[in-house]
């Protein structure tokens, strides 16, 4: 457990937000839901813990969801003091939480596949693999939000949706925010409109509350006003994030964000994706075959419990939606800006950067 607490413990003093991390030898994550009104944090004492706290949202973002699952599966080897089988049902329980995210299915397959391969003692063997991913993660943010403010202009008014940030990442600023707040470190003088992102509300809640904390200038807009504003001059770029790019860079990504894609192409605004490279799915050739997570109809009709639909009113919750690889103007990652042919690309991602 030492290594993988001093880890946390060097990420705080480098003012990172952590969204998930050990400490006294107990699984800690801060409450997203209670954001940005409390900064509550909650010990996590089990797998099955960790798995509810996926599912309600208490801890989200595709990047901080990965990170659950070389957390997750650690625990699960810690407790078990290395029982193979009961790592890999850890890991089973881990993956049915969130079905569109990719990399909570690749970090729990990396980690599951090192508890079997590992010659040694299993829960040490797991440790350093945890941190490994930890640390790499973490490098693609500065990486990718140094490529990405490469495209960001001094003036620009970039917009984005949902969260896609340190807390739904690994500290530093996600995805989408990490290409901001190097653009920002950077000295460029920027603005950012967050759509509220409904029905969970992560641009208002905690987009905002990241942004304020970064002290980045800031707009909040709601979803359907994103029209407008590219349509009146009000933005120059669009950067979100991404839960799974397929082989031929279609994008899934917070529902809404299709929407904003179409009215950024008819208005002539860049539309990029920042995600890294373990976001992308070889294996799923493109964006329809992507499951879309549909969740329960209450989070619609209810807003923090609170009815604001006629009971019995039926409603749709589709999580994600996908948008199409000829919306996206570049797909930015740890290793360069990836434009079209997207396929063909990103096929050569890991040789090439820049392409
Ligand atoms: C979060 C969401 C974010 C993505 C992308 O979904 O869709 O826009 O996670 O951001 P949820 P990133 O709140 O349902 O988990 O690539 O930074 O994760």
């Amino acid at each position: 457990m030492r290594l993988i607490e001093e880890l946390a413990n060097r990420h705080r003093e480098s003012e990172l937000a952590l969204p998930i991390w050990f400490e006294n030898r107990t699984l800690r994550l801060l409450d997203q839901l209670k954001l940005p009104f409390e900064e509550d944090i909650q010990s996590i004492a089990s797998i099955e813990e960790l798995g509810e706290a996926i599912r309600s949202m208490m801890i989200r973002g595709s990047g901080a969801i990965g990170l659950c699952g070389a957390y997750g599966v650690y625990l699960a080897a810690y407790q078990s003091k290395g029982d193979v089988e009961k790592i890999r049902q850890a890991g089973d329980l881990l993956k049915s939480t969130r079905p569109t995210a990719v990399n909570l299915m690749k970090t729990v397959d990396e980690m599951v596949a090192t508890a079997v391969s590992a010659q040694g003692d299993v829960v040490e063997t797991l440790e350093q693999k945890a941190v490994e991913i930890i640390e790499r993660q973490l490098e693609f943010e500065y990486q990718l939000g140094k490529y990405g403010a490469e495209l960001i202009e001094d003036g620009d008014t970039i917009m984005t949706h949902c969260h896609s940030g340190a807390l739904g990442g690994a500290g530093y600023g996600g995805r989408a925010l990490s290409v901001i707040r190097a653009a920002h470190e950077q000295g460029k003088n920027i603005h950012v409109f967050t759509c509220e992102t409904r029905p969970y509300l992560q641009g208002a809640r905690i987009t905002a509350y990241e942004l304020k904390k970064f002290g980045i200038p800031h707009t909040l807009i709601t979803d359907n006003m994103s029209g407008f504003c590219m349509n009146t001059g009000k933005i120059d770029k669009i950067v979100v994030g991404s839960d799974r790019v397929s082989a031929n860079g279609d994008l899934a990504n917070k529902v809404g964000t299709y929407m904003h894609a179409l009215a950024a192409k008819e208005n002539g605004i860049p539309f990029y994706t920042a995600t890294s490279s373990h976001t992308i799915d070889f294996d799923t050739p493109s964006g329809d075959a992507i499951e879309v997570e549909m969740r329960n109809a209450d989070e619609v009709t209810q807003i923090k419990g609170v009815r604001i639909a006629p009971e019995g009113t039926s409603a749709l919750y589709p999580s994600f939606d996908i948008t199409p690889n000829k919306l996206i103007s570049g797909i930015i990652t740890e290793k360069g800006v990836i434009t079209a042919p997207f396929e063909q690309n990103l096929g050569r991602l890991n040789e090439k950067v820049n392409v």
